[in-house]
């Protein structure tokens, strides 16, 4: 199955750099200290997500307004697009909002006038950018949002960031609106979700063949700040596995256990399971293994 997902937004506010994070495997840390160049012409590329075959379209900002009024343009970016993510942040939202509100209005009208059926998201991104007060109130801002936007359907919001400590945020936007769609990718997610639930400080990943990690799970509690630097080890182990699916990981002088399993056997879309924890030991991980298997065997 191929799904289109287009990236829109003004110039500046992160699509590229979430492609390259959660599609690319891009270290977010070195993405934010040295950004990429500004994107010129729409960009496409292709990448797996379990079962699915996405088709990026990644669109430079500068030319948002003329690729919404352009028919031609319409077509490419957003025919058989199943979802259109919007991504602006808080620093638009405060100097540019009418503009927001009528580029998500036009991209709704050209879908309906054009009898699309695709899904638009909303990605207010950099929120690591807003204060922790303002955070608190993170929902009444959705809201605000929602209410100036007006529209008779109601988009599904995200509130996103590449930064270290809210990470999962984006892992989490982009595998939600791919479950919407796949349905191996739902009951992964689910799965996943349903094994850690009742559990404390653990963290659940799935990797596929080239390593890269398409599912995340963890616990409310699981220290965020630990995530960018586990993406790495998890990444890194997933391509040069060691005879022993169990390790103990320093990060930022936190011990973790890990134990990680090749599931490729269960389902060629997969290559590993991994459990981190900072509660549990490694015959417990061990026996989280077993259940994900036994839960996956089901499915
Ligand atoms: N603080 C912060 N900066 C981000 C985040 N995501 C992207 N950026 C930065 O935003 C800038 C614009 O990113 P880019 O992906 O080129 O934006 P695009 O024009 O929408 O494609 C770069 O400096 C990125 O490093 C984020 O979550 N937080
Ligand atoms: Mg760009």
């Amino acid at each position: 199955m191929v799904l289109k997902i287009t990236l829109v937004g003004l110039p500046n506010v992160g699509k590229t750099t979430i492609k390259k994070v959660i599609f690319e495997g891009g270290d977010p840390n070195k993405l934010i200290l040295f950004p990429l160049e500004a994107t010129i012409g729409t960009k496409f590329s292709v990448h797996d997500f379990i079962d699915v075959k996405i088709s990026l379209v990644d669109t430079p900002g500068q030319s948002l307004p003329i690729l919404l009024e352009d028919e031609e343009k319409q077509i490419q970016l957003f025919e058989n697009s199943k979802a259109i993510i919007y991504i602006f942040d808080y620093e638009n939202w405060i100097s540019q909002s009418q503009e927001i509100i009528d580029d998500i209005g036009k991209i709704y009208r050209i879908i309906k006038n054009r009898n699309y059926k695709t899904k638009i998201f909303l990605f207010l991104h950099k929120i690591d950018l807003i204060s922790q007060k303002m955070r608190g109130k993170i929902n009444l801002l959705k809201e605000q949002v929602i209410n100036q936007l007006n529209l008779p359907v109601e988009l599904n919001f995200y509130f996103t960031s590449l930064y270290p400590d809210l990470i999962y945020s984006s892992y989490n936007a982009i595998s939600d609106i791919i479950s919407n769609f796949s349905e191996n990718a739902l009951k992964l997610k689910d799965l996943t979700n349903l094994i850690i639930a009742n559990l404390s400080r653990t963290i659940c990943f799935v990797t596929d063949n080239n390593s890269n990690i398409i599912i995340q799970a963890n616990t409310q509690d699981f220290d965020n700040t630990l995530i960018p630097n586990l993406h790495e080890k998890v990444y890194n182990l997933s391509k040069t596995p060691k005879e022993s699916n169990f390790s103990l990981i320093d990060s930022h002088s936190k011990v973790l256990y890990m134990v990680m399993e090749n599931i490729s056997n269960l389902s060629p879309n997969f290559q590993n399971v991994i459990f981190i924890s900072e509660t549990l030991g490694k015959n417990d991980l061990l026996d989280l293994i077993d259940k994900f298997k036994v839960e996956l065997k089901k499915k």
